[in-house]
């Protein structure tokens, strides 16, 4: 289960053995790299950052932690261990074996969803290239560069993939995914939320917390997947992904009570009062909930429309299956079951029962917002605990949407369809203005002593991998 950390690329699916492989995959490394050079964090590439790498896959001790130089980081080709006689657990191959193998019948959507998920992984790293300028505190910075590093190592599982099971056209859409860029006009990355701009700290935490939930249930249904090698991979991806949501879940945590501290020592009692709260040099609560909901309704675009024949097709593949399909008790191939719907009927959201194969990007995105409403629940104790009569909430689904049922219709975030006169008038007051951003970006000013935190965020409450609270996680060289 070690991984070889004298390779050129660590991996732990000895790839000395592939020599044809190794090559191709030594051949992408220096384009990977010139990447990184070009489109990965802005600065910073000569710091010595507290990174963790992996060093096995066991999920009782899988990484150690050092100072490395961002570009010397060892990204690796890390699978979970090959399940003995695994099969495939759900659609109209259930029981059978799982692949070694890429199955012929269903190589173009395997290829499709691999693609899909490799392009996300770059395309976050660009997003998120120009935060190291404003981080609040070395320990965010590093929590920043520590996301990204792995989002490049997702990068590399896909990529091993592709060149593996792909042939020569998994090698052309390897050097694709280097090749498009998040936001450009001519070559955007391949999903809408992946084109939106990350312009500061606290759309970092909304998207680490919203859209990097998304890769987790999207990892969740590959890691089922009966070809094989997807499954292993996307199950050692999500034990890296757990910490990106933390540093969203706690980065949210953290905004929230800096403005609770701030308002209490003010004495302010109605935390709507954005200009008082605003003169703190803390991000009120009203602006926060609008940043909740811009992410929450991009991350919704990216399960795709609540009905759907792709997602019916991969599932009766066995190619990609529900949240913990393994759990779930009944057939594993839905053909007679139905599932309820939110669709627009007659001017209103109903739900309506469709069938439960065409209805899996619905029951997907229902388990996210199952997922997400855990944070919530954080946030608002620490509001309450304050004693603010104040709650932070999702917007309803058919809010700001523009993907799926609702992408035609105008709604507010408490699900109140409006026309589209009234949407351009009041959008602001559900969305950031760029009066709200240019009021967040005027906080953004970068904390780089050890120990030292941005007035406009609590210091967290544990240290990584145990640190002192001024513990030194980037030694900045310029
Ligand atoms: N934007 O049947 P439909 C992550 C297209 S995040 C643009 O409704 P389907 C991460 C769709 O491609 C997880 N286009 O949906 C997070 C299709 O086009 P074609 C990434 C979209 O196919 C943070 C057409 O509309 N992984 O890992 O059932 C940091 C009709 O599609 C969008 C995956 O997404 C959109 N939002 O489901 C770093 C998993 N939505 O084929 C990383 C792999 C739909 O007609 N992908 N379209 O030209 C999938 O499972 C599916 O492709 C989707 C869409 C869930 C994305």
């Amino acid at each position: 289960m070690s991984i070889d950390y004298n390779e050129k690329i660590p991996n732990n699916v000895d790839l000395a053995a592939n020599k044809t492989l190794q090559r191709a995959l030594e051949h992408w490394q220096p384009e990977f790299l010139n990447w990184w050079g070009d489109m990965g964090p802005e600065g910073f590439q000569q710091s010595l950052v507290y990174l963790r790498t992996a060093y096995s896959v066991d999920p009782r001790g899988w990484a150690k932690f050092d100072y490395v130089k961002m570009p010397d980081y060892r990204w690796g080709i890390l699978l979970a261990p090959q399940e003995e006689n695994r099969v495939i657990p759900f659609g109209e191959h259930y029981g059978e074996p799982a692949w070694q193998e890429v199955p012929g019948e269903h190589r173009a959507m395997l290829r499709r969803l691999i693609v899909i998920q490799g392009d996300t992984e770059p395309a976050s790293v660009e997003q998120q290239r120009h935060l190291g300028k404003t981080a609040p505190s070395l320990y965010d910075l590093r929590n920043l560069f520590q996301v990204n590093v792995e989002e490049g190592r997702h990068l590399w599982a896909m990529v091993y993939l592709l060149q593996k099971y792909f042939g020569r056209d998994g090698r052309e859409e390897a050097d694709e995914l280097l090749r498009r860029r998040s936001g450009d006009a001519d070559s955007p990355r391949m999903l809408g939320a992946f084109n939106e701009a990350t312009p500061d700290w606290l759309s970092f935490f909304m998207f680490t917390y919203f859209t990097d939930r998304d890769g987790k249930m999207q990892l969740h249904s590959l890691a089922q997947s009966g070809f094989d090698p997807l499954s292993r991979t996307c199950r050692f991806m999500l034990t890296e992904e757990a910490h990106h949501m933390f540093v969203g879940e706690t980065g949210i945590s953290r905004v929230v009570q800096r403005t609770c501290e701030a308002m209490r020592a003010a004495g302010i009692g109605d935390p709507t009062d954005i200009a008082k709260v605003r003169a703190l040099g803390v991000i009120d609560l009203p602006t926060i909930q609008k940043k909740l909901n811009l992410h929450y309704s991009l991350s919704l675009d990216l399960f795709g429309s609540e009905v759907s024949t792709n997602a019916a097709n991969a599932f009766n593949a066995g190619i990609k299956g529900r949240y913990h399909e393994t759990q779930i008790k009944d057939d594993h191939r839905l053909e007679s079951d139905t599932y309820p719907v939110l669709k627009l009927v007659d001017g209103k959201i109903k739900r309506v029962d469709e069938p439960a194969l065409t209805a899996l990007n619905m029951r997907l995105r229902d388990d996210y917002t199952q997922d997400c409403v855990k944070g919530l629940l954080r946030w608002n104790k620490i509001i309450s605990t304050a004693g603010y009569d104040f709650k932070l909430a999702l917007p309803n689904v058919a809010f700001h949407r523009a993907i799926g049922e609702f992408k035609d219709i105008h709604a507010t975030p408490d699900g109140v369809l409006i026309d589209e006169a009234t949407w351009n008038r009041r959008k602001h007051e559900w969305l950031p203005s760029t009066e709200d951003g240019d009021f967040i970006a005027s906080l953004m000013t970068p904390v780089t002593s050890p120990g030292e935190f941005a007035p406009w965020i609590s210091p967290p409450k544990v240290g990584i991998d145990n640190k002192p609270g001024d513990f030194e996680y980037v030694k900045i060289e310029t």
